[in-house]
C-alpha cells in the first residue's frame, strides 16, 4: 500500500553503530533504491510532561521485593517519540562518519596542512549545499533564532540538526558565518577577529534572550577538523556531552580570539592535533606521507 512515510519502505543493510546508554542507533539502508542513513534517538524525559505522563499512562508491574518494585510504563504516543534524522541520498563518506571506528591522533604541522590536508579537503569533503541553503533562506528559515545580515561580520544562528528544541538541557545551536571561503580554523587570522567576536557576543546575547541561558552556561567552540569546511561555531549547554564532541576536536572560541590577539597567524603556523577515524581517507594520506 501507498505510504506517506519515507521510512515505511526502508530496507535495512546494517547497523553502523549504537549506544544503549545514549539510546541511539545509526542504521544504513535503502529508501527507494537510494543509500540512506537513519539516526534514531530516544529523547529526554521532560519534567513538564510528568503530570501527564503519570496520569495518562498504564503501569505494568514487573517485580516486587520488599520496598523495591519495577514497572513498565506504557505512555501516550506523543510522550514517547523518537527523534529521527535521515540522510538520503547518503554518500560513502556519510556511512563512514556514522560507523563506529577506532581513532588515531594526528599532529598536523603547517607543512602537513599545505601538502596533505589542504589538497585532500579540496578534493573530497561534504557538500556545503545545506549551509548555503541556510544563508540564502532556502531551508530552515523558520528556525532562525538570530541573524546579523552583515556580509562580512554577520552570521545566522539556528538550532543544530542534533537538537529537537524540546528542552534546554541539551541545547545545541550553530552560528553559520555569512562570509564564504573561511574553510576552517586553519584559515582564521587576526583579520577575522571582528567576525569571531561578533559571533561570540551576539550569539550569547541571542541565546540569553531566547532561552534565558547566560553565556556562563554555554560552551562555544569550533571543531578542527570540521566535517563541513565553511566557518561555523557550535553553541552547546555546558555540561551536555553532545555526541561527536570529543575534547580533541574542540577549540573554545574565546581561546581562539585570545590566541589570535597574541599572534595574528597563530592557527596558520601552529601544529594542530586532532583525531581521525581508522577509515578516514585523510588518515591514509598522513600514513602514505610517513607522518604517522
Ligand atoms: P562540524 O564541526 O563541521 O562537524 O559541525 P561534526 O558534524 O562532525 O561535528 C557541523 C554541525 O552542523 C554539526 O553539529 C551538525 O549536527 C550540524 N548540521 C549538519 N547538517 C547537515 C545540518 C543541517 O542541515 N542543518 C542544521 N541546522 N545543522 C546541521
Amino acid at each position: 500500500p501507498e505510504c506517506e512515510n519515507v521510512l515505511c519502505g526502508f530496507q535495512t543493510s546494517s547497523v553502523l553503530s549504537d549506544s544503549a546508554r545514549e539510546k541511539l542507533l545509526f542504521v544504513h539502508g535503502k529508501i527507494a533504491d537510494q543509500e540512506a542513513v537513519v539516526v534514531l534517538e530516544k529523547t529526554p524525559i521532560r519534567e513538564d510532561a510528568l503530570p501527564e505522563l503519570f496520569a495518562r499512562s498504564t503501569l505494568r508491574l514487573e517485580m516486587r521485593n520488599d520496598i523495591y518494585s519495577t514497572y513498565r510504563l506504557q505512555v501516550p504516543p506523543h510522550l514517547n517519540e523518537i527523534k529521527t534524522t535521515v540522510v538520503c541520498p547518503a554518500t560513502q563518506k556519510h556511512l563512514k562518519k556514522y560507523q563506529r571506528q577506532e581513532s588515531f591522533l594526528v599532529e598536523e604541522t603547517e607543512q602537513d596542512y599545505e601538502s596533505i590536508t589542504l589538497p585532500y579537503i579540496q578534493q573530497q569533503s561534504f557538500s556545503l549545499q545545506w549551509v548555503y541553503n541556510i544563508l540564502e533562506k532556502k531551508a530552515e528559515a523558520d528556525r532562525i533564532v538570530y541573524e546579523d545580515p552583515d556580509p562580512e561580520l554577520g552570521f545566522v544562528l539556528l538550532p543544530d540538526l542534533k537538537w529537537d528544541q524540546k528542552q534546554v538541557d541539551d541545547l545545541y545551536l550553530i552560528a553559520v558565518a555569512h562570509q564564504r571561503g573561511i574553510k576552517s580554523l586553519r584559515d582564521v587570522t587576526s583579520e577575522h577577529l571582528p567576525l569571531l567576536q561578533n559571533i561570540l557576543q551576539k550569539g550569547k546575547e541571542a541565546i540569553l534572550q531566547r532561552y534565558e541561558l547566560p553565556g556562563s552556561g554555554l560552551r562555544v567552540y569550533v571543531h578542527y577538523q570540521p566535517s563541513y569546511y565553511h566557518l561555523h561555531v557550535h553553541f552547546t549547554k555546558l555540561g551536555y556531552e553532545a555526541p561527536g564532541c570529543g575534547v580533541e576536536r574542540a577549540h573554545l572560541l574565546s581561546d581562539v580570539v585570545q590566541n589570535l590577539r597574541a599572534d595574528p597567524r597563530f592557527y596558520k603556523t601552529r601544529t594542530l592535533s586532532f583525531p581521525l577515524r581508522a577509515d578516514d581517507g585523510l588518515l591514509g594520506r598522513f600514513r602514505e606521507a610517513g607522518r604517522l
